[in-house]
C-alpha cells in the first residue's frame, strides 16, 4: 500500500477535510504492514472502497425559532460503511459540525463497530445547529424539521441514528416521535430511546461505563488496580458524567471537568452530588461549567485552560475531537500520567499520539475505549427486534464482557515484541481487518 499516494489523492478529491484525513491517515499507517501480507485486499482495492463513504445526503433544515423567526441549518447523513450490517452511529448538533468532522467520525464509526462483535456498519449525522441557549420548544422544532430531511433514509435494517454531542435522550425522542409518525411503524429506527419507548437499560450510562471497564482490563494488564488513582476528565456531558460516575464508583478520585469556558480543578475529588450537578449544569442549556467553582468550596475554576495542566494517573478526555495536543501530551508526560484513554472519538492530535507512544506511556484510542456506547445501542437493537426489555444486569454483564472482549482483540494486534502494547495499532488492525473480510466476502461492489 502507497499511503503517500492514497492520502495525495484523497487530499485532491476532498481538499480541506482536515479531520476526515487525519483520521484515515491514521488507521492507514497501522494497517500497512498487514495489508500487505494479503494481496487480495489490494487486488480488490479494499483500502480505496473503504475510505470513501458508500453515500452522503445533505439537506437544508428549516425551522422556526421562539421569535417565529425562519432559521436554516444544513442538515448531513454519512453512510459509510455497511458491510457488517445496518449503517449505525450517532448523530451531532453542534456549531461546528460540518462534513470533514462527519467523515471522520463516520469512518471511526466503521472500525469501532466491528471492534464490538455486534453487527453493525459505520454511520454519522448532524447538523450545524447550535443547541446552546436554545429553548426546548426550540429544540424540539428543529429535530422534527431535520427528521423531515432525513427519515426516508433510515429505518431498522438500513441505518439507525443516536446521540452524539448536542444530542441527548430529549432530542433522539423528538426526532424518534416525528419519524414515527412518517414512516407510521414503530419500528426502533434510533437507539439511546427513553425507556418506556423501546430504549435500552444502561444507555445513558454506557459510554462513559464501558471505557472504565475498558480501563479495568488495561490497568489489570499491567497488575494495577484503578482504587486510588487520581483521573482527569474533560467535558461535563453526558460521556463525562458516565465515566466520572463509574470512576468515583470503582474508588478513584476525579478532579477535574472541563467546557467550553474553562476548567474545574476540585482537590477532594468529585462525589454523587457533584456528579448530579453535572447534569443539572448540562441541562441549563449555557455549556459552561464556572458555576460549579460557585457551588462546590474547594473547587477552582481556570478561564480557558484544559485540565491536561494538572498531575493526574490517568487522563480521560471525554469532550471532543482534538482536544489533546502536542503541548499538553508534553504536559501530561511530564507530570507523570500512566495513561490516557480517549472517550472522545480521536480526543488526540497525532502529536499527541507520537508523544505518548515515545514515552511508552499507554494510549487507548476513542475507537476501543468509548464502543461500550455503540455496543449497548446494539443491544438496544436486539432488543427492539425481540420486543423485549433487559434488566440492567443483563445489559451490564453483557457490555462488560463486549469492553473485555474489545480490550483482548487490541493486545492481540497490538502486543509488540518488546512487550508495549500499541492498543491504536491494535484497534485499527483488529477493526480494520474485519470489516476488510467482510468486504471480501461480498465481492467487489
Ligand atoms: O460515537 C459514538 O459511538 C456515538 N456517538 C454513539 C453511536 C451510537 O449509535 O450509539
Amino acid at each position: 500500500m502507497d499511503i503517500n499516494k492514497i492520502m495525495a489523492d484523497l487530499e485532491a478529491k476532498h481538499p480541506g477535510e482536515k479531520e476526515y484525513l487525519q483520521a484515515v491517515k491514521e488507521v492507514l499507517m497501522s494497517v500497512q504492514n498487514v495489508y500487505n501480507e494479503h494481496p487480495e485486499f489490494e487486488h480488490n482495492k479494499i483500502v480505496e472502497r473503504m475510505v470513501e463513504p458508500d453515500r452522503i445526503v445533505t439537506f437544508r433544515v428549516t425551522w422556526l425559532d421562539d421569535k417565529g423567526e425562519v432559521q436554516n441549518n444544513i442538515g448531513y447523513r454519512v453512510q459509510f460503511n455497511n458491510a457488517i450490517g445496518p449503517y449505525k452511529g450517532g448523530i451531532r448538533f453542534h456549531a461546528s459540525v460540518n462534513l470533514s468532522i462527519l467523515k471522520f467520525l463516520g469512518f471511526e464509526q466503521t472500525f469501532k463497530n466491528a471492534l464490538t462483535t455486534l453487527p453493525m456498519g459505520g454511520a454519522k449525522g448532524g447538523s450545524d445547529f447550535s443547541p446552546r441557549g436554545k429553548s426546548d420548544r426550540e429544540i424540539m422544532r428543529f429535530c422534527q424539521a431535520f427528521m423531515l430531511g432525513l427519515w426516508k433514509n433510515l429505518g431498522p435494517d438500513r441505518d439507525v441514528p443516536a446521540g452524539d454531542i448536542g444530542v441527548g435522550g430529549r432530542e433522539v425522542g423528538y426526532m424518534y416521535g416525528m419519524y414515527k409518525r412518517l414512516v407510521n411503524e414503530h419500528n426502533g429506527t434510533f437507539t439511546g430511546k427513553g425507556l418506556s419507548f423501546g430504549g435500552s437499560r444502561i444507555r445513558p450510562e454506557a459510554t462513559g461505563f464501558g471505557a472504565l471497564y475498558f480501563v479495568q482490563s488495561v490497568l489489570k494488564e499491567k497488575s494495577e488496580d484503578i482504587a486510588g488513582k487520581t483521573v482527569a476528565i474533560s467535558g461535563f456531558g453526558n460521556v463525562a458524567w458516565g465515566a466520572a460516575l463509574k470512576a468515583t464508583e470503582l474508588g478513584a478520585k476525579v478532579v477535574t471537568i472541563s467546557g467550553p469556558d474553562g476548567y474545574i480543578y476540585d482537590p477532594a475529588g468529585l462525589d454523587a452530588e457533584k456528579i448530579d450537578y453535572m447534569l443539572e449544569l448540562r441541562a441549563s442549556g449555557n455549556d459552561i461549567v464556572a458555576p460549579y467553582a460557585e457551588k462546590f468550596a474547594g473547587s477552582e475554576f481556570f478561564a480557558g485552560r484544559k485540565p491536561w495542566e494538572r498531575k493526574v494517573d490517568i487522563a480521560l478526555p471525554c469532550a471532543t475531537q482534538n482536544e489533546v495536543n502536542g503541548e499538553d501530551a508534553a504536559m501530561l508526560v511530564a507530570n507523570g500520567v500512566q495513561l490516557v484513554a480517549e472517550v472522545s472519538n480521536m480526543g488526540c492530535t497525532p502529536e499527541a499520539i507520537d508523544a505518548f507512544l515515545e514515552a511508552r506511556i499507554t494510549y487507548a484510542p476513542g475507537k476501543a475505549v468509548n464502543a461500550g456506547g455503540v455496543a449497548t445501542s446494539g443491544l438496544e437493537m436486539s432488543q427492539n427486534a425481540m420486543h423485549l426489555q433487559w434488566s440492567e444486569a443483563e445489559v451490564d454483564e453483557k457490555l462488560h464482557t463486549i469492553m473485555r472482549d474489545i480490550h483482548e482483540q487490541c493486545v492481540k494486534y497490538g502486543r509488540q515484541a518488546d512487550g508495549y502494547i500499541n492498543y491504536m495499532k491494535g484497534a485499527n488492525i483488529a477493526g480494520f481487518m474485519k470489516v476488510a473480510d467482510a468486504m471480501m466476502g461480498q465481492g467487489v461492489c
